[in-house]
């Protein structure tokens, strides 16, 4: 197994959950040569991350390599059994972040660069931060009591979070990324993440 990884992006998700899992991996750096024809066989838009599969085959998209993995390594327990209502919610929640709590929390972060007014990416953000917070309060994870792949895209994106000051109705939400990113699997992420 392999991950076509660069420094602070969205492979990172992926790094966090091959960590979590715990099983041997090969890492390969990539840098603007991701845009080569060589990388392009692995991902037709010259992105990352990208994971090898033992067979040989590739996989993109942060949310289906995090969602891959969790299925092939079962024992790490990051996503409950098939058909069940929580591995429903993992699915819920998975596609959530990507559909909806990256880009606003990503037009937060970068408003200024995306030209847009700092207070009504934070309006349009919040409804969709409760909804995580929501979620989370109940049993201190996305799905419950246990941590799950859901967890590990949820929190990533809002990794820089506690950068913004949201006030004091979001402390719970504030509390649940830092818990995930204290985690012993995201602190080895973190040092290999260079
Ligand atoms: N939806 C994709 C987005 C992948 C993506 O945009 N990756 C960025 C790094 S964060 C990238 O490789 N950008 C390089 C480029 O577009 O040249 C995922 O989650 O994997």
């Amino acid at each position: 197994m392999r991950l076509y990884h660069s420094p602070g992006s969205r492979s990172t998700r992926a790094l966090w959950t091959l960590e979590e899992i715990g099983e041997p991996y090969e890492l390969t750096v990539i840098g603007k040569e991701r845009r080569e024809a060589e990388h392009r066989q692995r991902h037709p838009l010259g992105r990352v991350p990208v994971l090898e599969l033992d067979d040989g085959s590739y996989l993109f998209e942060s949310a289906a390599i995090c969602l891959q993995l969790a299925d092939l390594y079962p024992e790490a327990q990051l996503i409950p059994e098939l058909a069940s209502t929580e591995r429903g919610l993992v699915y819920q929640w998975t596609v959530f972040s990507m559909s909806e709590l990256e880009p606003k929390f990503f037009d937060l972060r970068f408003a200024e660069r995306r030209g847009k007014d700092p207070a009504d990416a934070k309006a349009t953000f919040e409804p969709i931060a409760l909804a995580v917070q929501d979620a989370v309060t109940r049993g201190g994870w996305l799905v419950g009591e246990k941590f799950t792949v859901a967890d590990v895209m949820c929190a990533s994106i809002l990794a820089r979070l506690a950068e913004f000051d949201l006030g004091p109705d979001f402390a719970e939400l504030n509390s649940y990324v830092e818990r995930a990113l204290a985690r012993p699997a995201k602190l080895r992420a973190d040092a290999v993440d260079t």
